[in-house]
């Protein structure tokens, strides 16, 4: 090693072992961790082997559970994709920066708000070194992409993996093959259609030279990395609607929902690993878990609810309603009542949906869609091996990473996060340690997290979406239901409940058996006090997500039908250098 870098990680080390530091020069010395967030893509409770997945076998994923805490109460901000997102980046309810009702659609017009601060934004400004790798899913507009939300640059496609077609594999509303599924780098787009067959090796490659690139500079770096995987392709090809390299199918040429959560395994074990090798994983600050749950009605190609059945809904959903997969429509027939058809091509690609209750996954607010798996690793900070219930929310991300780094949230953007480091540091893990400050103890005693939703028959917006509302909220061990339906698409209608359902969803986490509300009086008096204060404090603005053109869909050579011949995109595997020719 040479002398520049000996003294480079002696730096590092005085930088971040906070104790050394106060104890030699007496004040405190500025300690900025690096930063990683896995953000996986649908992936469901226990689809992660430390979660009890089945069959996927994911060692790297699962080593932070060892090295770090794993955390058993984590909610997802969102029921879909692009709002998840927003939640993520900004600490604030999607319904506030105008995320909603649906998620940005290849021709989406608008993206996330400029005048929102993303934690990129903030760690920017703090010296980091910030980069995306993967799915943005905030706009594709090139004021929305990335480049303009903090990241000093990207590399992956702009929405989810069925926005459009890949080679031999059209979806429903691009049959005239104008729509292939684009790979940006920076603000330009390098690749249309991406080419999936080695997209996991580019990811790892892009992401752990940018790691190596900011230890070299000797800046502190963020790497957001929100996967591809394990979104679904787009039909009709419902059997082959999931992906991975050729390294990883196993069904050659085409993979399963295992190969995809392996695949999106090693991608995150080559990061690991490229931390661990630079010898900075005490100061890096590790966390992985997903934007929603399953798609449940993709079946086969989309991971389990586990223990999230959402058992009430299908108790009392009407048997003849049908989720079908994705741009397929319900077509039943007397041997076939759950047929599902692809519209204008009903004869070559059919096949059977589930029960809409059953559809309790991604586009609901049933536990299916809440629960995320979750894990957070930072040596020598976060203790090894610890588990936590305490009820969380990819909403606190962002204020997590702000105290993190020293950071003083803008007052412009009020947060509904809350900073939960004392919780992944289990530096007060006795809820009754009297050293526990009292607005820390209420903080986190007095946590309600609200979850909201469109698919109401009538409202202000167009059909489908009707109206978006609060449809439920968690308080401590309670969930109450105000409205219940299904996966937001299906056509059960949304059932009004007063009063509301009320489970304990860590007693009952299938939502099987309500409880009896006369028994809890008070305690929904609260939770109704603290839904309507929520709904007052939103300054509602316009929908983001319904402005659509199909000049807007990216695009970049349109005499080849926006198709890049792919010996145009060059990467060196050795040097991780991007070129096109
Ligand atoms: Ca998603
Ligand atoms: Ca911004």
């Amino acid at each position: 090693m040479n002398e520049e870098k000996k003294m480079m990680k002696l730096k590092m080390y005085l930088c971040c072992n906070r104790l050394l530091v106060i104890l030699f020069f007496i004040y405190r010395v500025e300690c900025l961790p690096n930063i990683v967030i896995f953000f996986a893509d649908n992936l469901g409770y226990n689809d992660v082997g430390v979660f009890g997945a089945p069959s996927a076998h994911t060692p790297n994923i699962d080593s932070l559970a060892t090295d770090g805490i794993k955390l058993n109460n984590w909610n997802s901000a969102a029921h879909l994709c692009s709002a998840s997102r927003a939640a993520l980046l900004t600490g604030r309810y999607p319904v506030r920066s105008g995320v909603y009702p649906s998620v940005f659609k290849p021709d989406a017009a608008n993206g996330l708000s400029p005048e929102e601060i993303t934690i990129a934004e903030y760690l920017k400004e703090k010296g980091y070194a910030t980069s995306i790798v993967g799915k943005w899913h905030l706009g594709h507009r090139e004021e929305y992409l990335p480049t303009n939300q903090g990241f000093d640059e990207w590399f992956g496609i702009p929405y989810h993996m069925s926005g459009g077609s890949i080679d031999d594999h059209v979806c429903g509303f691009d049959t005239n093959q104008t729509i292939w599924l684009p790979l940006f780098e920076g603000r330009r787009i390098v690749e249309q259609p991406v080419d999936l067959t080695n997209l996991a090796q580019r990811y790892s490659t892009v992401a752990r030279k940018f790691i190596r690139r900011s230890v070299e500079s000797e800046k502190p770096f963020f790497l957001y990395f929100p996967f591809s995987h394990v979104h679904q392709l787009c039909a009709p090809q419902q059997a082959s609607c999931q992906w991975a390299s050729k390294q990883f199918s196993t069904d050659s040429p085409r993979a399963n929902f295992k190969d995809a959560v392996e695949e999106m395994d090693w991608i995150a074990g080559q990061v690991l690993s490229q931390i661990d090798e630079l010898n900075i994983s005490n100061e890096t600050f590790v966390l992985f878990t997903s934007d929603n749950g399953p798609w449940v009605a993709e079946k086969s190609c989309s991971g389990s609810k586990g223990p999230f059945e959402g058992r009430w809904l299908r108790d009392n959903v009407d048997d003849s309603c049908t989720a079908c997969p994705h741009d397929y429509v319900p077509s039943p027939t007397k041997d076939r009542p759950r047929r599902c058809v692809y519209p204008g091509k009903e004869s070559l690609y059919h096949l059977d949906g589930v029960h809409c209750g059953d559809d309790t996954g991604l586009g609901s607010v049933w536990e299916a869609n809440l629960r995320m798996p979750a894990l957070a690793r930072w040596p020598q900070h976060i203790p090894a091996g610890v588990e936590t219930m305490s009820m969380v929310s990819t909403l606190d991300i962002l204020p997590t990473i702000l105290n993190l780094a020293n950071i003083t949230a803008s007052k412009h953007n009020p947060l509904d996060g809350i900073d939960i480091t004392e919780i992944l540091l289990q530096s007060n893990n006795d809820a009754h340690n009297v050293n526990r400050t009292n607005s820390n103890k209420e903080k986190f005693e007095n946590r309600i997290l609200f979850f909201w939703r469109d698919g109401f028959e009538d409202g202000p917006l167009p059909p489908p979406f009707g109206r978006f509302d609060v449809v439920a909220a968690k308080y401590g061990n309670y969930k109450v239901w105000f409205s219940t339906k299904s996966a937001h698409y299906n056509d059960d209608i949304a059932v009004f409940h007063d009063p509301p359902l009320l489970f304990d969803v860590i007693k009952d986490p299938a939502e099987a058996f309500p409880l009896n509300v006369s028994d809890h009086i008070d305690l929904l008096e609260d939770i109704l006090k603290l839904v309507e204060d929520h709904k007052e404090s939103v300054d509602w603005v316009t929908p983001l997500t319904l402005a659509r053109d199909p000049r807007f869909t990216p695009c970049f050579d349109k005499e080849t039908n926006c198709r890049t011949p792919l010996h145009e995109f060059q990467i060196d595997m050795e040097s991780g250098i991007l070129s096109t020719d």
